[in-house]
């Protein structure tokens, strides 16, 4: 059984693990599976080939045995579905952790995408500064929210799970951004995610894509 997943040829967070092929990498990695990377560039990405595998032309895609599959959850989960040590055996736990999932894609990433998009797209815009505040406001809300449910445990909902997986990747977009510097259990979260061997092979990984992709630019 062959996995491959697609990723950025030049990852433009330069080799920071922000793109979103790194938590595919990191939920192979904890389910023990091997898979292979094809690097594409932008241009690529928009060719009608790749759109057979991708409909919205962008990373990650994923192919295993004639199955394709895009979106980075959808992946997660299937690669959890089938393999161990990312979803818990117990059904009603399962279903916790799927709605982990779902939560740190649908209510916690929204607000913080929102936040850390227009520092890519639009700091030269008018709205840029007025804006920020209100984005600021809405991400704190969301991570007083999940701080206040973590409070002193390890990982959301018992042992480690998918969601966990996902919420880590989720939350990393904002270690630049200073405001998870209020947030200390938060961080400690992320460290706790960062330290595990799955995400340091995965993280190693793409780093090395990206540090080639410098060697031969
Ligand atoms: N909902 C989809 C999923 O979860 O799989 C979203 C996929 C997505 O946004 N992919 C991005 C992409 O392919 C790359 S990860 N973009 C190219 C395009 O749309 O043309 C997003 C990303 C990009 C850059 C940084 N960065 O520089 O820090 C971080 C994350």
């Amino acid at each position: 059984m062959t996995i491959t997943i697609t990723a950025f040829e030049r990852s433009p967070d330069r080799g920071r693990g922000l793109a979103r092929d790194m938590r595919v990498r990191w939920a192979l990695e904890e389910a023990g599976q091997p898979y292979e990377v094809r690097l594409l560039s932008f241009d690529a990405l928009k060719q009608p080939t790749y759109r057979q595998l991708h409909p919205f032309g962008q990373i990650p895609a994923y192919e295993e045995n004639g199955l394709i599959l895009f979106e980075s959850g959808a992946i997660i989960l299937h690669v959890a579905e089938r393999h161990g040590g990312l979803l818990p055996a117990d059904r009603n736990a399962r279903a916790r952790a799927i709605a982990w999932m779902f939560a740190a894609l649908n209510t916690v990433e929204p607000p913080i995408l929102d936040r850390v998009m227009p520092d890519i797209v639009e700091r030269d815009e008018s709205w840029y500064e007025p804006r920020k505040p209100m984005l600021d406001e809405r991400v704190h809300r969301r991570l007083n929210e999940l701080s206040t449910h973590l409070g002193n445990a390890e990982w959301l909902d018992g042992a480690f799970s998918a969601g966990d997986l996902l919420m880590v990747t989720v939350l990393r977009r904002l270690i630049t951004s200073g405001l998870l510097e209020h947030y200390p259990s938060l961080t400690a979260y992320i460290a706790r995610g960062e330290d595990r061997p799955a995400y340091k092979r995965a993280f190693r990984d793409q780093l090395e894509a990206f540090e080639k992709s410098q060697r031969t630019a």
